[in-house]
C-alpha cells in the first residue's frame, strides 16, 4: 500500500470533489481518496503493485483538473 497527496488546481466547488473522488475512486488499486477542496488536496491511498501515481494523476487530469508537480 502507498498514500500520495497531490496539489491540484481548478477544483472549486463539491461537484468537482465528486468528479475527482468518482474517477479516481474507479482506477484499479485505489482504496480511498480524501479531497480537501479548501487547500486543493488529493490524498489517495492504493495498493502499489496496481496502481501508480501516474494513473492517478491521469484521472485526474482527464476531468480537466490539473496536478502540480511535487519538484
Ligand atoms: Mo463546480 Mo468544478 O460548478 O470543475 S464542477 S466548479
Amino acid at each position: 500500500m502507498a498514500t500520495q497527496t497531490l496539489d491540484v488546481r481548478g477544483m472549486t466547488c463539491q461537484h468537482c470533489v465528486n468528479a475527482v473522488e468518482t474517477s479516481v475512486g474507479a482506477v484499479e488499486g485505489v482504496q480511498q481518496v480524501n479531497v480537501d477542496l479548501d487547500n486543493g488536496k488529493v490524498a489517495v491511498d492504493y495498493d502499489d503493485s496496481k496502481a501508480t501515481v501516474e494513473n492517478i494523476r491521469d484521472a485526474i487530469e482527464d476531468q480537466g483538473y490539473e496536478v502540480i508537480p511535487q519538484e
